[in-house]
C-alpha cells in the first residue's frame, strides 16, 4: 500500500540521517511548539497550588489545556495516517491492535508507539505545559518518558477500557513514581466514552490487573468488600485539547461510544527519573532488556524535562 511520505521523511532527508525511526531525536522536530528558552518563559505553564493540591487528594486533575487549535488538527491528521495498518512504518509501534476489544460488537483501537512515526505524536512530548506539569505533579522531578499510547474509540460501537490502574501493567519498573496524562482530540461526553475516575483509590494500594479492553466492571473480583463499597466513579468529561492527569493507582475506566463522532485520545505516561528495570525481559516489545536494577534510560526513554536540583538525574540521556 502506497501512502503520501509524512513530513519527517523530508526532515530527516534534510539532515541527512539514515533513519526513519524519530526515538533517536530527543527534541522538538517542526514548530507546532516552542521550547522556553529563559526560566521567566516557563512560569506560564506552572500548575498552580490548588492544582497540585487537587491531585494529591484526588489522584486525578481534569481540565488542563495542552494544545490549541492548530495542535489539535495537527494530531488528529496524523493519527489518520498512523492508524492505518499498512503504514509502512507500522512496525516501529510497540503494540499496534485494530480493535482490542474482548466484546465483538466493539471496536477499541489501540496502540503503543506513535512518537517513533509521527512528528507531532513526537514533539507533543516535549509540549512546556505538558512536561511542567509532569515535574510538578511528579514532585518537581525531573521527567522520563515511559511510553505513549493512542485510545480511539469509533463512532456508535466504540469499546470500554475495564476499570484498572495503570500501575498493575507496570510492576516490572520500579519504584513506583510514575504518571499519565490523558489528553483528547475530541470532546469527551458520558455519551462518546469519556474517563472516570474513583476519587481517593490511589490510596488503596495495588490491585490484580484486569483484561484491559475486557469486561468493564472486572476490577471487581478484585476489590475488598469496603472498596467495593466506596466504589463511587465520576465521568470527568473533557474539552477537545484538555488533558486529565493521574496517579498510576488511580482507579480508572471509560464506557462506551454510542454517540455519532468518534472518541480519539492520546496517552503519555512518563516517571521520575532514576526509575530502574525489575526484569531482564524487554520493557517494551522490540527494545533491547536493561539488566535488573539498572536505571531506564537511553534511545527509547528520553529525559524530557530536568528538574533544577534533582539529584537523581545525572545527564541529559
Ligand atoms: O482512553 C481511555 O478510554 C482509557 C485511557 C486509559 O486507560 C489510560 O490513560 O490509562
Amino acid at each position: 500500500m502506497s501512502i503520501k511520505p509524512p513530513k519527517f521523511y523530508i526532515y530527516i532527508k534534510k539532515m541527512e540521517i539514515d533513519v526513519h525511526d524519530l526515538s533517536h531525536i530527543h527534541h522538538l522536530i517542526d514548530d507546532l511548539f516552542s521550547w522556553p528558552e529563559s526560566p521567566g518563559e516557563w512560569e506560564q505553564y506552572r500548575l498552580t497550588g490548588d492544582q497540585v493540591d487537587f491531585f494529591r487528594e484526588n489522584g486525578y486533575l481534569a481540565g488542563v489545556k495542552m494544545l490549541d487549535e492548530r495542535q489539535i488538527e495537527a494530531i488528529k491528521k496524523e493519527l489518520g495516517e498512523l492508524m492505518n495498518p499498512g503504514n509502512e512504518l507500522n512496525p516501529l509501534f510497540y503494540e499496534f491492535h485494530t480493535n482490542e476489544s474482548a466484546d465483538e460488537n466493539t471496536i477499541l483501537f489501540h496502540a503503543l508507539g506513535a512518537w517513533r512515526i509521527g512528528t507531532a505524536l513526537h514533539d507533543v512530548l516535549w509540549n512546556p505545559r505538558f512536561v511542567m506539569a509532569s515535574s510538578q505533579l511528579l514532585g518537581n522531578a525531573s521527567v522520563r518518558f515511559w511510553h505513549d499510547q493512542l485510545f480511539c474509540k469509533p463512532p456508535k460501537k466504540g469499546g470500554v477500557v475495564a476499570w484498572h490502574q495503570d500501575y498493575s501493567y507496570w510492576t516490572r519498573t520500579k519504584p513506583l513514581a510514575h504518571l499519565t496524562c490523558w489528553c483528547g482530540l475530541d470532546d469527551s461526553t458520558v455519551e462518546n466514552g469519556c474517563l472516570r475516575y474513583v476519587p481517593g483509590s490511589h490510596r488503596w494500594g495495588l490491585l490484580d490487573k484486569p483484561q484491559l479492553a475486557g469486561d468493564l466492571m472486572g476490577i471487581m473480583d478484585f476489590l475488598t468488600p469496603e472498596q467495593q463499597t466506596e466504589f463511587h466513579p465520576v465521568p470527568v468529561e473533557t474539552k477537545a485539547g484538555e488533558a486529565i492527569f493521574h496517579h498510576p493507582l488511580m482507579l480508572h475506566g471509560s464506557g462506551e461510544n454510542k454517540s455519532s463522532q468518534p472518541r480519539r485520545a492520546f496517552v503519555i505516561n512518563v516517571f521520575a527519573d532514576g526509575v530502574y528495570a525489575d526484569s531482564t525481559e524487554a520493557l517494551l516489545t522490540g527494545v533491547p532488556p536493561f539488566k535488573k536494577g539498572e536505571k531506564i534510560t537511553g534511545q527509547f526513554f528520553p529525559l524530557l524535562f530536568k528538574a533544577d536540583g534533582d539529584p537523581m538525574t545525572e545527564s541529559r540521556n
